[in-house]
């Protein structure tokens, strides 16, 4: 038998133990050993029943993903499953930890089920674009009824032992150790005579035949564009409408269909760079770092308030800090507001809110940052604001506590060097709302110490964020990826586009918003005094491009007051405004541009690839230092499409010769101070690779 399963006996019982970290993914050595030791217990003329169970941290946690992009191995996962289930000899399932995708796949080919009250179980597979493949779209509604797998499958949502229980996927919830109740419930089985049960042997029921389009109806906005959750629906159906082996053979077809999918490939890409993104590369995984046991926050400001909840939420307990008590009572009233809508929903208990608020300290003295390990600067972004803050903290926090500001633009080299310890400062940019977003842009500057970003990207990890690790330049990842599609789209809109015409392509593609409804949502006033701030860096045409500023200057700054690119009624439904349509008309007539219609294709490939070349120039001069990091930044910060994998993944999917060809074409059109290719996509498209290339 392979090493990472064993056989072994106890009593009558035979023990199939899986030990294959960290997560005992059904590898084929893994598959094949299952097998082996079924095989082992049906021919042991002692053997009465056998368990599988896992050794380390978790049962089965699925097929092993790492093996999907390489050729199939036997023993295939549904031909084990269907084996296990063919076993004329009971075949208990224990589980702890996680019974995930394969994992619970196997657990329903047993006979039985028994798990620890800790465990939980699920069939995730929906989030790798994919879906159950190994019996699990077919068993799982005969088994559990077709309106709770359609719920488990669709959302790919985990669930409780304890609901697992009453949903008849699990016999019995056992405490103690779980190989003493296993062979215990063994025991039982074989004492009572109890009669194997055979899964797909049962009905799988269906009161309403409509519910499968229903269910795609009620789905179909909020996973638009993915294509797993509609297959998963089509898998489930086929349990109610086929037999067992016609089903299996439905799902085996509609899962190869998402496997060889370039929309599972990018989401087994993302899940996979969202483990990989919090290595740093050239550190050493324990590499050390400080313990950050309490944490400052200067500023209560929506920013600041949102930063102090992420801390709390961990159990870290936070010192807020403002100028004025007005400022305070404002800030810990929003705070307040944003836990107790989460109490009324009922996914908070308002003792742990009450908790939460309790970790919170507010001040209006500098002195009480004295003894916090982490600060947090997220007050106005003015450099002469921030490096005024900076001063100060330096003069009160303790050695060794990690200062950091929340900038998402400015200079950090410039922040650190008003300090005598630059090297325990950093960027630690949160995006808005910080206590929702899930992305934090850790930035270190060119003194800070390697222990210091360690350290924040463990504590980003701690705080339940997805913490990137970047350079300092304007804007960092995100926001400076971002700046260059502002800039084309603006130029498409004195050219002949307007602002529905663009959001519609970029919504197309897959964003969650184009880029005039998602400003009218921010408020248009902020990316207007970001101009103002920025009008010496600009460019003539991009000075002479004042669309923004006329739309601000009447006072339309967005959904806040009710008109901006779009208007708006009293439930904030958008409708294009004629009265904008003319503005950006007679603006093109004044700065002399004859409008012309701008095609959706051209839309997509000014606004994506004017990001891709960005995104190369920030890789080649070590801003990221990986195209994963790209891709995560955009994933998680700006809504960029999962199924696309992110823009350096995506542009390796459309090729980067096709890329590199358009950015020159846009060069000649647009201008080489806006389309200077980036001379490692140059470099990359010559040689015919992407960015993912070894
Ligand atoms: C499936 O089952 C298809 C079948 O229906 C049909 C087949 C025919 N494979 O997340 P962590 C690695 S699809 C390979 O940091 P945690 C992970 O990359 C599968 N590797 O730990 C990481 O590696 P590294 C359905 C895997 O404690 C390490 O394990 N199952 C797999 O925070 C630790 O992971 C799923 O979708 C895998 N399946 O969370 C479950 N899973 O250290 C996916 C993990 O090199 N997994 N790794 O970075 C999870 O959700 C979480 O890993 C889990 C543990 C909750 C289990």
């Amino acid at each position: 038998m392979p090493e990472n399963v064993t056989f072994s006996k106890q009593g009558s019982t035979g023990i199939i133990s899986v030990n294959n970290p960290p997560v005992n993914a059904l590898s084929q050595a893994v598959r094949a050993g299952i097998k082996a030791g079924v095989e082992k217990g049906i021919a042991d003329k002692d053997i009465t029943a056998m368990v599988i169970l896992c050794e380390g941290r978790t049962f089965i946690a699925g097929a092993d993903i790492r093996e999907f992009g390489k050729p199939p191995l036997e023993p295939f996962l549904p031909d084990l499953v269907q084996f296990i289930e063919d076993s004329p000899k009971p075949v208990i399932a224990a589980i702890h930890g996680t019974a995930l995708g394969g994992g619970l796949e196997i657990s329903l080919g047993c006979h039985f089920r028994i798990a620890l009250a800790s465990a939980i179980v699920g069939l995730p597979e929906v989030k790798l674009g994919l879906l159950p493949g190994a019996g699990g779209t077919q068993r799982l509604p005969r088994l559990a009824g077709v309106q709770a797998a359609l719920e488990m499958i669709v959302s790919g949502t985990p669930i409780t032992a304890a609901k697992a229980q009453s949903m008849g996927i699990i016999d019995e919830v056992v405490g103690g150790d779980l190989k003493v109740a296993a062979l215990v419930f063994a025991q039982k089985v074989i004492d009572e005579k109890r009669p194997i049960r055979k899964v797909s042997t049962l009905t799988a029921k269906v009161g309403n035949p409509a519910v499968f389009d229903e269910y795609a109806k009620r789905i179909a906005r909020k996973q638009r564009g993915f294509l797993a959750p509609f297959q998963c629906i089509k898998a489930v159906e086929a349990a109610t409408k086929l037999s067992f082996s016609e089903g299996m053979k439905r799902e085996r077809q509609l899962f190869m269909e998402l496997k060889d999918s370039s929309q599972s490939r990018a989401q087994r890409h993302v899940f996979f760079s969202e483990r990989e993104v919090v290595r740093i590369p050239g550190l050493p995984n324990d590499y050390p770092t400080r313990e950050i046991k309490s944490v400052g926050v200067v500023g209560a400001g929506t920013m600041g308030g949102g930063i102090a909840m992420c801390f709390v939420n961990a159990g870290i307990p936070v010192v807020l800090l403002e100028v004025k008590q007005e400022f305070l009572d404002k800030g810990f009233g929003i705070i307040r507001k944003n836990y107790a809508n989460t109490v009324t929903k009922g996914s908070l208990k308002q003792e742990v809110m009450d908790q939460r608020m309790a970790l919170i300290k507010s001040t209006l003295s500098y002195e009480d940052l004295n003894d916090v390990d982490l600060v947090i600067e997220a007050v106005f972004e003015d450099m002469a604001v921030k490096k005024e803050v900076f001063a100060k903290l330096d003069t009160v926090c303790k050695p060794g506590a990690i200062l950091a500001s929340n900038t998402s633009y400015l200079n950090i080299d410039e922040i650190a060097a008003t300090t005598k310890r630059p090297q325990d400062v950093m960027g630690m940019h949160f995006f808005s709302p910080a206590n929702v977003m899930k992305l934090l842009e850790n930035v270190r500057g060119a003194k800070t110490a390697p222990e210091v970003y360690a350290t924040a990207m463990k504590i980003g990890k701690k705080i339940s964020k997805v913490p990137v690790l970047v350079g300092v330049c304007d804007g960092f990842v995100g926001n400076r990826m971002l700046a260059k599609r502002s800039r084309e789209c603006g130029f498409m809109l004195e050219e002949g586009a307007l602002p529905q015409q663009i959001d519609k392509v970029i919504y197309d593609f897959g964003f969650p918003m184009g880029p005039y409804a998602m400003g009218d949502l921010a408020g248009l006033d902020i990316g207007w005094r970001n101009r103002k701030a920025k009008f010496d860096q600009l460019t003539p045409r991009e000075r002479a491009n004042t669309i923004l500023d006329k739309i601000c200057e009447i006072g339309r700054y967005g959904q806040k007051t009710g008109a901006g690119f779009y208007k708006y009624d009293d439930k904030r439904n958008a409708t294009p405004d004629p009265l904008i349509e003319e503005l950006i008309v007679k603006h093109s007539q004044e700065v002399g541009i004859k409008r012309r219609a701008i095609t959706d294709q051209e839309i997509l490939e000014r606004a994506i690839y004017s990001m891709i070349n960005e995104g190369a120039k920030i890789m080649e001069e070590g801003i990221a230092a990986r195209p994963l990091d790209i891709d995560v930044v955009w994933i998680y910060g700006y809504g960029f499409p999962v199924y696309l994998g992110g823009p350096m993944f995506y542009a390796d999917q459309v090729g980067l010769k096709k890329i590199y060809a358009a950015v020159l074409k846009y060069k000649g059109m647009v201008g080489a101070e806006y389309w200077e290719p980036s001379p490692l996509l140059a470099k990359l498209a010559k040689e015919g690779k992407g960015f993912y290339s070894k």
